[in-house]
């Protein structure tokens, strides 16, 4: 199995997180965005990472990828056990690319001092609505999203909260303090093997970020 990836993309960290998750070996093939390989290009047909390649099929799509990995290697589940749970789970994974990342890059990609404080209004809102929504209705007490077992939200949602030592950096973003159980379900995420395993410290996404950032904007 192969994994075309690149350690700055969120999307990429979703999978390699899935992988880990599942103790799969596979071969971890590294993408510079500005020389991509015709190889890469044929697996991967959007230029995008994450791509996998796996019994000559190739998969793309970071959410696609840890689902076909869901199913080709059940154990263990990366699903909540009911059908109702599950469609939960693909509920908050659709949030986050639906709403909650698009609102979440406007943040470091805006240079105007005007919209700085409704774009990040706009973040902070989004995770309360996780807050208020998903961890305080979902059943279970914790430390994951459906409690005590990791899932595919979890590994769909984590590769931002990673960088998100780069927004409070540069934008004053951070957890809104209102939102304990999201605050404590990062830190949880923060300490789990799979995810040490392939993390990066502050100061790699703070200096990954400075080019779409710019100048710092206070809170
Ligand atoms: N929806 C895609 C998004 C993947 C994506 O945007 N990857 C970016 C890096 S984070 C990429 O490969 N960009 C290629 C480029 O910039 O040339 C997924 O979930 O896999």
């Amino acid at each position: 199995m192969e994994l075309f990836t690149a350690r700055v993309c969120p999307y990429a960290h979703r999978s390699r997180l899935a992988l880990l998750e599942k103790g799969l070996e596979f071969e971890h093939i590294e993408i510079d965005f500005k020389n991509k390989s015709a190889r890469f290009l044929e697996a991967s047909p959007y230029g995008k990472v994450p791509a996998l390649v796996h019994n000559g099929e190739t998969i793309y799509e970071s959410l696609v990828i840890n689902e076909y990995l869901d199913e080709v290697f059940p154990q263990p589940s990366l699903m909540p056990a009911s059908a109702a749970l599950r469609a939960k789970a693909r509920i908050w994974i659709h949030y986050c690319d639906e709403y909650f990342t698009g609102d979440f890059y406007a943040v470091i990609h805006n240079k105007d001092h005007d919209q700085h404080a409704e774009l990040t209004a706009t973040v902070r809102d989004r995770l309360r609505f996780v807050e208020n929504e998903a961890f305080a209705r979902l059943p279970g007490d914790g430390p994951y999203w459906f409690g005590a077992d990791v899932s595919l939200v979890d590994l769909a949602w984590y590769p931002f909260f990673e960088r998100l030592p780069a927004w409070s950096h540069y934008r004053g973003l951070t957890i809104p303090d209102d939102c304990p159980r999201l605050a404590a379900w990062a830190t949880a995420m923060k300490g789990r093997a799979s995810v040490i395993e392939v993390a990066n410290d502050e100061a790699y996404y703070i200096d990954n970020y400075k080019g779409y950032a710019g100048e710092v904007m206070a809170a």
